[in-house]
């Protein structure tokens, strides 16, 4: 009756409200966290019956002081062991499967982009496009993509790690120095959809902010070019993107 007086939908109360998938691998996590969550409800009004049960059938009556004591039941104990542990495994197995089909990679991609996460911002080098994009802490970066295409994700640090987060693609990986974490995924909705680092990584860590525009392939290649006529062309090395003073001036005006 709560959950029904608050004006919650059925997605806010029991599945917490993870966004739409805007991704054509989203539906895979959705149902992962649906399922588990529909097993969790599942064990959890079983539970929460029993006890009530318990507490009712079993309430103290006049003239029986003490009930019954029941110790050392071997069966019972079997079963709370065997019955957690094929729980266990059964979140393990689907999260495993789930994983392994997010996870794969089928380089079939159209584009690859190379995320660089530093502090505290971010860099996109369209490889394909020979363009990149830089952001700051005050001037969040946007990175643009073609609906419907297939990208595949190169993501790197040059100092510590920070993780790639797009929301509403219900995914995020981590950006670990010295390593290429790699990923594909496909926007298959437009719009402009909110990401961040998902890492607490320093100072400005709140404020490593970006955006990420699904359009058409006619505004992104529109978009390419005007990153080309603004001279952002070529690749934009880790290394040029490190915290300078200059940004520490413009932290400390905010
Ligand atoms: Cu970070």
């Amino acid at each position: 009756m709560a959950l029904v007086a608050s004006g919650c939908t059925a997605n806010e109360a029991f599945f917490f409200d993870l966004p739409e998938p805007a991704t054509a691998e989203g539906p895979i996590i959705q149902n992962l966290w649906n399922g588990a969550w529909i097993a969790a409800w599942g064990v959890g009004i079983l539970t929460w019956g029993l006890m009530l049960w318990a507490a009712i059938a079993y309430r103290r009556r006049k003239g029986n002081e003490t009930p019954k004591q029941t110790k050392y039941n071997l069966p019972l104990e079997i079963l709370y062991t065997i019955v957690p542990l094929i729980m266990i495994l059964g979140l393990f197995a689907f999260t495993a499967r789930d994983q392994t089909e997010v996870l794969a990679m089928e380089n079939d991609q159209s584009q690859t982009v190379n995320v660089v996460g530093f502090r505290w911002s971010w860099t996109f080098n369209y490889l394909d496009e020979d363009v990149y994009d830089v952001g700051t802490p005050g001037q969040p970066p946007t990175l643009w993509l073609p609906v419907d295409e297939k990208v595949k994700f190169e993501l790197t640090s040059p100092d510590v790690i920070h993780s790639f987060w797009v929301i509403d693609w219900l995914f995020k990986m981590d950006v670990i120095p010295g390593k290429v974490n790699q990923f594909e995924i496909t926007p298959n909705k437009l719009g402009t959809f909110v990401g961040r680092c998902a890492e607490l990584c320093g100072t400005d860590h709140a404020r490593m902010l970006f955006n990420v525009k699904v359009v058409s392939r006619a505004e992104f290649d529109q978009h390419m070019e005007d990153l080309r006529s603004k001279g952002q062309t070529g690749k934009l090395e880790s290394e040029r993107v490190s915290y300078t003073g200059e940004r520490e001036s413009e932290r400390t005006n905010i």
